[in-house]
């Protein structure tokens, strides 16, 4: 359905899944900030939910790219965002909950440089308009055994690559994530090298499900979540998925990760999901799914490249996955 046959030029209503939808409340919110009733009411609306300490709204289509629209339920919103991974704000799954108000996401610069023909500094305003927004529903699977499924809202990090034009020396990808010890009360701690810093192979950060996300459930990033901007790779293990960037750099080296510095024997390079695939210390056969968590719940089966076999497993053709994990 175009966005014509409503009259405007937003997204239509029918093909934004926002919050509301996941929640059951807050419509008329949404209805604002998706310009339904004109665009002075939606930046009232912006603003006013910003004012009230609340998220403002973040418009997108529903993705087309093969893979994005997994059928699993979504996690509750309230779940997605009170049990987190953070480490800048605590090491406790309630800390970045707690502690992530002092993040300041704006004004907000993400550096582009190393070995591209084109670096740039974009400002958040300039990403947040470079591509469409898509809503994504994917599923997240962390290294510690739990899974979530988040429909995030962002576009295809190709977009951006494809404008910076990378040089024949870009054989990976490093993301590095905002280490402010003013605002993050555990950076200058030792659970792990600050900043965090993440890493992909240029193909893997090529390939269309690699996602650039602003955005979940219809609204942007709380800042327990990463906000302004973080990566979302599904077909890895969650800590993959970089919170807060700062800077991508094109280099000709792998990067050392975070987790590779810490543990070398425990995190891998890759950390593509694979049940077959132990971690030394527990199985990763089978996960828990947030909000499944009865006494009588079963845990689910962990799928090989967490379900996205179909669309990447070919990025892996002839790799020892059990060397390089
Ligand atoms: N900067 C930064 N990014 C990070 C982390 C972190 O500690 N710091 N934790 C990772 C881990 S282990 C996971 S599972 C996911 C969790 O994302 P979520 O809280 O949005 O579900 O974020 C990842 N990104
Ligand atoms: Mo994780």
């Amino acid at each position: 359905m175009s966005s014509s046959e409503h009259g405007f030029q937003h997204p239509v209503p029918s093909e934004i899944t926002p919050r509301s939808v996941y929640e059951g409340r807050r419509h008329w919110l949404r209805q604002m900030a998706a310009g339904a009733l004109g665009p002075a009411l939606a930046s009232w609306a912006a603003r006013d939910a910003l004012a009230q300490d609340k998220l403002a709204a973040l418009p997108a289509t529903r993705s087309t790219v093969p893979g994005a629209q997994v059928m699993d339920k979504p996690t509750a919103r309230a779940d997605a965002t009170s049990y987190n991974n953070f480490y800048e704000f605590g090491t406790d799954k309630a800390d970045p909950a707690r502690n992530a108000h002092t993040l300041k996401t704006r004004p907000w610069t993400l550096a582009v440089e190393g070995a591209v023909k084109k670096p740039k500094v974009f400002d958040l305003d300039e990403l947040l308009r470079l591509s469409p927004m898509e809503e994504r529903i994917y599923r997240l699977r962390c290294v510690e055994g739990w899974s979530m499924v988040i429909p995030w809202v962002g576009w295809s990090l190709a977009e951006l690559i494809k404008r910076v034009e990378p040089t024949g020396n870009a054989k990976y990808v490093e993301f590095v994530t905002l280490a402010d010890p003013k605002t993050m009360p555990y950076v200058g701690s030792r659970v792990l090298e600050w900043p965090y810093v993440e890493g992909l192979r240029l193909d893997e950060a090529i390939h269309p499900l690699t996602l650039l996300a602003f955005g979940m459930y219809g609204e942007v990033l709380p800042n327990q979540n990463g906000a302004p901007v973080r990566l979302v790779v599904p077909w890895k293990y969650g800590f993959k998925s970089a919170k807060s960037i700062v800077k991508i750099r094109f280099v000709e080296q792998q990067p050392r990760t975070a987790w590779v510095k810490a543990a070398p024997q425990e995190y891998g390079f890759y950390s593509n999901v694979n049940p077959k695939v132990d971690h030394p210390r527990w199985s990763q056969a089978t996960e828990r799914r947030i909000g499944e968590d009865s006494l009588f719940a079963k845990k689910r089966p962990t799928l090989m490249f967490n379900g996205y076999e179909p669309q990447v497993g070919q990025l892996y053709a002839g790799l020892d996955l059990s060397k390089h994990f």
